[in-house]
């Protein structure tokens, strides 16, 4: 190589190399970036669930100047409707991003079982020092090491119970009913300790199901109930047990998530956490002001709504102690201990 040849390289290779480094960091990036993300979701945007979903998304859209956009895709039709197998999805990248339920996710990663407890949530204080403490901390330690990348925590609320066919008092009332519940295990547990024939499917089956009968009952958040306009399939019975409270979790793949800026991360992970703290308030809206408004909507479409006191919800948490019992090692006994003393220790 002649020496002018070599200098002329060396000039081009230090052209070349200014110019990379000169670029702004973004910029360089974005060649990386996909022109669009897909985000998961069971219920769209008639729902709080949706909506939390929407508000990560245009958060994300505005503060990366549109370097991130995300595309919702509602009803996990990424995954056919079939809601149990979201997560393996997220995990190997058919799915992007997710706000996703625990109940959903639980069969991938036992931890999330924990609150699918039956009466483990006293209240809503209960759940906020479960989930924004040392104990939600585990939990999203647990999902990282299942393979995805949690930020926030949303919720999709109380899952109170509803039939067709009369009012639930007691445990007894449950017998023999045809109770619709997402494909979990402890679900299962719980229903059959209940005396109820518990039945798994997915929610875009369960609404068809409850038109044709087929299932006299489900358990879900008001807030769903009165969206999904379920007294319009005969659910004219509500019982308010709050036997549990089914929070969400926004994610992501952890290819993506590695394939963007450190700053992208961060406004990807604040804005997580600004719409879970958003979507939270709307899940709650209805529920937590005095007289419960949301009720009352119900009420005046002609649902009855039982609420029970403390001695009636009791018999209900011991009829299901079993499954508590059974379930807790399987969980993890320290998981369970944790949330249990955050519990007894939290502010009212
Ligand atoms: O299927 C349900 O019941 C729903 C919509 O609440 C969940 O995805 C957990």
């Amino acid at each position: 190589m002649t020496l002018r040849l070599r200098t002329l390289l060396t000039a081009t290779a230090a052209a070349a190399t200014l110019l990379a480094v000169g670029l702004p960091a973004a910029q360089a990036q974005t060649a990386k970036y996909k022109s669009e993300y897909r985000m998961s979701l069971v219920l769209g945007t008639a729902f709080p669930w949706g909506q939390g979903g929407q508000l990560w998304a245009d958060k994300v859209r505005e503060r990366t100047d549109g370097r991130i956009n995300i595309k919702l895709y509602p009803g996990t039709s990424l995954v056919q409707g079939d809601q149990t197998r979201e997560f393996s999805a997220i995990r190997q990248g058919v799915i992007d991003m997710a706000v996703g339920s625990t109940i959903n996710w639980s069969p991938q990663v036992k931890a999330l079982n924990l609150f699918s407890l039956p009466f483990l949530f006293p209240d809503y204080a209960a759940v906020d020092a479960v989930v924004q403490g040392d104990t939600g901390k585990e939990i999203f330690k647990a999902l990282d090491k299942a393979g995805v990348q949690p930020l926030a925590w949303g919720e999709n609320g109380y899952r109170e119970i509803s039939n067709s066919k009369h009012a639930i008092v007691q445990p007894g009332d449950l017998k023999g009913l045809k109770v619709r519940v997402v494909g979990s295990p402890l679900f299962l547990d719980t229903f059959t300790a209940l005396g109820a024939n518990p039945t798994q499917m997915s929610w875009a089956d369960a609404q068809p199901a409850m038109a044709s009968k087929a299932v006299d009952g489900q358990e879900n958040p008001l807030a769903v109930y009165q969206a999904a306009k379920l007294q319009s399939v005969g659910q004219n019975h509500i019982t308010l047990w709050g036997y549990m409270n089914d929070p969400l979790i926004f994610v992501v793949n952890k290819e993506v998530w590695a394939s963007w800026t450190p700053e992208d991360r961060e406004i990807v992970r604040q804005a997580a956490i600004d719409a879970g703290k958003e979507e939270i308030a709307i899940a709650r809206k209805g529920l937590v002001e005095e007289g419960k408004p949301l009720v009352k909507e119900l009420q005046a479409l002609g649902v009855t709504v039982t609420d029970l006191d403390a001695a009636q919800r009791k018999a209900f948490a011991d009829a299901t102690k079993s499954v508590y019992t059974k379930w807790k090692p399987q969980i993890g006994t320290n998981l369970v201990e944790m949330a249990e003393k955050a519990i007894a220790a939290r502010k009212q």
